[in-house]
């Protein structure tokens, strides 16, 4: 019997400062109405989807910003989504900022803050969670900046790795999936990770601001324009949906939040690389898709059949290496015995070895 589910994105217009967790739940169980209308058995929702975009906001004092985070899940605040979750029988993908109190690596118990998102299924079981690893911007406040992105400061680096689950979704005894959240999906290291535990199903949700507000950038460092944005992102999802062969629902935030406009553009993905479905507004939407998990085998028994054509034994920078270094140089040979090109460049690193 063919393995089919429907997903939906469910993309959230702008959130503001002013605006409660409960105003955010409310639309989300709207969208949740809609979904169940039109029979979607998964919906995901945006990155940190409780409250404005809150890391472009500074706090000299951490716990000044512990109203922005739950401490449960469900929370209080999150509990009316489980119940309307539950009562339609629907699962979804949801991030929130969490505090944890938890070990850290040196066994020390405290108060732990992370970017995080968790999938629940139909009965409003959590059957994963997920910590953002790829954590970009800074930690201190930036004056060259006009607009602050402080996840460095409030969040600390996801220590759960990128884990996949088999479990019951929707009408499928057992699906494949796997969560990222935001900049992870420009990693391909990420994808790949999740690739090679047979995820089928990738969710994830972000906020994007539509031009590049990094410090670089401001101070003369480089352009990026807005189109290409929008492009990197669909690029980086949909080069990671082909190269390891499972779909992906990617579920922005949209519309001018808060002072900075996000650019939206929600979408679903199969493993082809293929854009199934695209948000078109800057306001609360979804976008749906019936997705065919056989589309999975193509890619899998093909190019990328990793047991037979991966090779690991080429890939150790991958691991043991953080920033790029400088290749080696090449020189002419003078003795032209020594003219194919790995002697020339073994004599190079001597030489460096040597001065
Ligand atoms: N929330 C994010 O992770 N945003 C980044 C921005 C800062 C570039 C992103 O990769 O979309």
């Amino acid at each position: 019997m063919a393995r089919i589910i429907t997903v939906g994105a469910a993309q959230l217009g702008p959130l503001q400062l002013k605006d409660t967790k409960a105003n955010a739940i409310a639309r989300m169980i709207r969208l949740l109405e809609r979904a169940r209308v039109r029979g979607v058995e998964l919906v995901v929702f945006p990155e940190l989807a409780l409250t404005t975009f809150f890391p472009r906001h500074f706090h000299e004092n951490l716990e000044d910003a512990d109203h922005w985070f739950e401490q449960t899940m469900p929370s209080p605040d999150t509990e009316p989504l489980f119940a309307a979750a539950r009562k339609y029988g629907i699962g979804f993908h949801l991030g929130y900022a969490e505090i944890a109190h938890e070990a850290d690596e040196t066994g020390v118990v405290r108060k732990r803050r992370f970017n995080t998102s968790i999938l629940v299924n139909g009965t409003g079981d959590i059957v994963l969670k997920y910590r953002k690893v790829h954590l970009p911007g800074h930690a201190e406040y930036d004056h060259r900046r006009c607009i602050q992105h402080l996840e460095k400061r409030y969040f600390e680096v996801g220590n759960l790795g990128f884990p996949v689950i088999r479990a019951p979704m929707g009408g499928l005894s057992g699906l494949n999936m796997g969560m990222m959240i935001c900049n992870d999906r420009r990693w391909p290291e990420a994808w790949r990770v999740l690739g090679l535990q047979g995820v089928e199903m990738v969710t994830l949700g972000y906020n994007t601001p539509s031009t590049n507000q990094s410090a670089a950038t401001q101070t003369g460092g480089g352009f990026e324009a807005p189109h290409l944005r929008v492009a990197h992102s669909h690029l980086s999802i949909q080069a990671g949906c082909y190269q390891n062969a499972t779909f992906a629902v990617a579920t922005a935030k949209a519309g001018v939040e808060d002072g900075c406009e996000l650019f939206g553009h929600s979408i679903i993905v199969n493993p082809q690389g293929e854009i199934m479905a695209q948000a078109t507004s800057w306001d609360d939407e979804l976008i749906t898709a019936d997705c065919n998990l056989e589309q999975v085998q193509l890619g899998r028994s093909t190019i990328f059949n990793f047991a037979e054509h991966r090779r690991p034994e080429a890939y150790a920078r991958i691991t043991d290496q953080t920033g790029a270094v400088e290749p080696p140089v090449w020189v002419r040979p003078s003795n032209p015995s020594e003219s194919d090109a790995s002697s020339s460049l073994t004599r190079v690193d001597d030489r460096k070895a040597a001065s």
